[in-house]
């Protein structure tokens, strides 16, 4: 759900805490709220407060922006009240959230009265009345033939009884569930570190978890586990992926060598580069390429087993890899490469590769600073889309360039200053005509005509990042490498640096920027653009990278490789 002016909230607990935060974080984006609480001062202090920050989204409304309803939660006919007042001030219900709730000052052996400091009490406010409040909700919003929201607030206490999170991440947190519908029916924990913590669903730990406690052998013979598994493998050097290509199956040797770890993959990124892979571009002559060698560069799934010697992974863990062999039901590696994340999810891969390139090709061959120019070319493409959003970031003007309108809509979203679509604008005359001086940062990733085009359009003191020439791959014989006469003497007039950079010798950063991009994304200061067209099953993945390099992608493209977390589905 959009979150927009003019919905309404009912809030139980709004006068104080987490639930006055969300009063007011709602009425900040023009919501009318009805404030719920048993504290008079306390729920009348919230709804002034929150006619205030409603005012300027509101004018001439004969009804208040927000209401206030006395109300003791653990009474059914003081919350049906609650409900037909707000019913019969703002017309519908579309966002509820349940979220009175106390703890019980009184040590639980000693606690043996009815009254208002009995545990008996705590059970009807922070279980019952929710319950009923859900109910409330369902009847409101279902009268209205409206599609509404309900969120019931739990506690980190639930999970680790030391936790206390900010009240801040908290009302954020309940944006990210009205505004995800995906996460209808799911639970949201929030953390002071990774953002969204995973939870694997009954399905998949009926499926992939061994045991909730591990025993004292590590090694894990799960017998759900398939006796072989299905790969794609390169039988051909070929820039032609498709005919380059073939899925095989392998069996699954268990068990694993002490220190690996199974990995059963959900989704693989699909990379401009695979084409170079499958034509044997990776490997150097000395290095004795020998085929078949497994394909595909990153993906994320779970943690299926690990070795007897693995200590810092577990059983069900989401997991991303960046190593060869990615199109693939299940890989088996080492257990350095294993990167634990979140999720395993699309936005996940989009990261990794993706993100991975961009930050760290900006940072460190770029040397981004702020207030310079950025340009980005193949700029709605996978990398492209994270290299325009982190140099706006960084508080830089950032010219984007790309083929088709849809692609500069996109673009023109997330904040790009000049967009030049290539199909309708002549790239060179608006570079010469709008930035004369020159552009400070080029993160250049088509090659062949546009490298050229760019290197004239570098200022002084400016960098050049070479990220790749997607333009040149598949060219009708096969990549040709290509001279520039004079490169020298240009870059010398002009102090300019033209740098390289391949992702894999930063391996050493990986880490850690992964969790600068999970920061930033978070929060929603970083969108992260997936290409809508949907490839299911490793015989899709030929498709996929023909799609890549068709230039009808916008985002990163992913393939899910199991169907069966493809669409996640409502938990209630
Ligand atoms: N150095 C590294 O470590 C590293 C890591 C990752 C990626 N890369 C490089 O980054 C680039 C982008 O990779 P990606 O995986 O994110 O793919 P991508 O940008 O999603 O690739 C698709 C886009 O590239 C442009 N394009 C495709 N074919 C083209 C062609 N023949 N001529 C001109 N433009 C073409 C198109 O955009 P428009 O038509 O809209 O311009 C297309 O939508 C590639 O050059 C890749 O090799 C490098
Ligand atoms: C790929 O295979 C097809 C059909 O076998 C063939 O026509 C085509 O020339 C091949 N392409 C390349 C680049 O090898
Ligand atoms: C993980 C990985 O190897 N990704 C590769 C994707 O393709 C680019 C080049 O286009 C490589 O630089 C990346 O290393």
């Amino acid at each position: 759900m959009k979150i927009k002016p003019g919905l309404s909230a009912l809030v139980t607990g709004g006068g104080s805490g987490i639930g006055r935060a969300l009063c007011l974080a709602l009425a900040e984006k023009g919501v009318f709220v009805t404030v719920v609480d048993f504290c008079e001062e306390d729920g009348q202090e919230t709804t002034s407060l929150v006619r205030k920050a409603n005012a300027k989204f509101h004018t001439g409304l004969n009804f208040p922006c927000a209401i206030f309803v006395k109300c003791d939660v653990t009474n059914r006919g003081d919350l049906v009240t609650a409900f037909d007042k707000h019913l019969a001030t703002f017309g519908t219900l579309d966002i509820c959230i349940n979220n009175a709730g106390i703890s019980n000052p009184v040590r639980f052996e000693k606690d043996d009265t009815d009254g208002s400091k009995s545990w008996k009490y705590t059970i009807q406010v922070n279980l019952i009345a929710v319950i009923e409040g859900t109910h409330l909700a369902i009847k409101a919003m279902k009268a209205k033939k409206m599609h509404g929201i309900i969120i019931n607030m739990g506690s980190g206490a639930g999970i680790n009884p030391k936790s206390v999170d900010p009240l801040y991440s908290a009302s954020k947190g309940a944006f990210e569930l009205i505004t995800n519908e995906d996460k209808a029916g799911e639970c949201l924990w929030i953390t002071k570190h990774m953002g969204l913590v995973y939870w694997p669903t009954p399905m998949e730990q009926s499926k992939y978890l061994v045991s909730e406690k591990r025993p004292s052998s590590k090694v894990s013979l799960n017998l759900k586990l398939p006796q072989k598994f299905e790969k794609i493998v390169v039988h051909t050097l070929s820039h032609n992926f498709r005919n380059a290509t073939r899925i095989v199956d392998t069996p699954l040797k268990l068990p694993i060598g002490p220190h690996q770890v199974l990995l059963k993959l959900i989704y693989a990124g699909v990379n401009a580069s695979d084409v170079n892979f499958a034509s044997g571009r990776y490997f150097s002559k000395n290095e004795g390429l020998k085929l078949p060698f497994d394909a595909g560069f990153e993906g994320v799934g779970l943690i299926a087993a690990v070795g007897e010697s693995v200590n810092n992974l577990e059983i069900g863990t989401p997991a991303a890899v960046m190593t060869f062999g990615a199109y693939s039901e299940y890989m088996i590696v080492s257990s350095k490469h294993v990167l634990p994340v979140p999720r395993p999810d699309p936005e996940v891969v989009a990261m990794l590769t993706s993100g991975l390139t961009a930050l760290t090709a900006l940072e460190k061959a770029g040397k981004m600073r702020s207030g310079e120019t950025v340009l980005v070319t193949a700029a709605a493409g996978g990398t492209g889309l994270f290299a325009v959003q982190l140099a706006k970031l960084a508080g830089n003007k950032v010219v984007a360039t790309c083929g088709g309108s849809e692609k500069a809509k996109l673009l023109a979203e997330l904040g790009v200053d000049r967009v030049i679509d290539y199909k309708t604008e002549d790239i060179k005359t608006v570079l010469r005509k709008e930035f004369p001086k020159g552009v400070d940062i080029i993160y250049e990733s088509v090659g062949g005509q546009m490298f050229d085009l760019c290197l004239n359009a570098l200022a002084v003191y400016g960098r050049l990042i070479v990220i790749g020439m997607i333009s040149q791959y598949q060219g009708e014989k096969g990549w040709q490498p290509a001279n520039y006469p004079g490169i020298c003497e240009k870059l010398l007039a002009k102090s300019q640096t033209v740098a390289g950079f391949f992702l894999v010798q930063y391996s050493e950063l990986w880490k850690q920027n992964l969790d600068k991009l999970f920061h930033l994304y978070s929060p929603g200061k970083l969108k992260i653009g997936i290409d809508q067209r949907k490839f299911i099953g490793l015989d899709s993945v030929a498709d996929a990278v023909e799609y890549l390099h068709s230039g009808k992608s916008t985002g990163k493209v992913i393939v899910c490789i199991d169907p069966t977390f493809e669409k996640k589905t409502s938990k209630l």
